[in-house]
């Protein structure tokens, strides 16, 4: 049995251009995203998921709009525009993602006062999705993501990840970042020291 991975987080309509959340060029790397899951021995993958109201949309908070800053019990919480809402298009995955062969998909966000960029932990660093026993239990050790956003959800994922002492590797020709306040330059040096190939 092959212990390689490849986990595509949040390949949703809301994160591709036109989306609640646009990543730019975030649709380009579906065809990419399609060869690589085509080509992998096993495939999961992430969706954002949100019940309406979420914490993390800016909406909820008077006075402040997508992108500021707020604290949460947990720590700093950027705000964004609503997206992902459960059950919604723009939380569907992107209509040409040839998803069919995912064992699993985790989905991440679901609780309305925590946000969830990785897909092993929420953003408190404590509640776990469970996907890192699931691929313990499956024995699956060698870890490639890909996906939206680089900077937020690939990138903590990939560092839970390698925290979890898997072997983990960001391919990002098939990432997109939103690249906000120089985050995608900071997840990139974060990724290396943490000892994930970048690639
Ligand atoms: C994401 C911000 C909010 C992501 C999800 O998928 O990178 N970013 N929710
Ligand atoms: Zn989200």
């Amino acid at each position: 049995m092959s212990d390689q991975c490849l986990i595509v987080v949040d390949v949703q309509n809301d994160f591709c251009p036109g989306g609640a959340l646009a990543v730019p060029e975030g649709d380009a790397i579906v065809p990419l995203v399609n060869q690589m899951i085509r080509a992998a021995d096993h495939t999961i993958l992430t969706q954002d998921w949100h019940p309406e109201g979420h914490s993390s949309f800016a909406s909820q908070h008077p006075g402040k709009k997508p992108m500021d800053l707020t604290e949460m019990d947990y720590g700093p919480q950027v705000l964004w525009p609503d997206h992902c809402v459960q059950g919604f298009k723009g939380a569907e995955f992107h209509p040409d993602l040839d998803w069919t062969k995912a064992e699993m998909i985790v989905r991440k966000g679901f609780r309305k006062t925590i946000d969830s960029y990785s897909a092993l932990f929420e953003n408190d660093h404590k509640t776990p999705t469970g996907l890192a026993g699931y691929l313990r239990e499956r024995e699956l050790s060698r870890l490639t993501f890909v996906g939206l956003a680089t900077d937020f959800c690939v990138g903590y994922s990939a560092l839970d990840a390698a925290a979890q002492g898997f072997e983990v590797t960001v391919r990002l020709d098939a990432c997109r970042a939103i690249d906000f306040d120089g985050s995608l330059d900071a997840m990139l040096s974060q990724l290396k020291q943490a000892g994930v190939t970048v690639g």
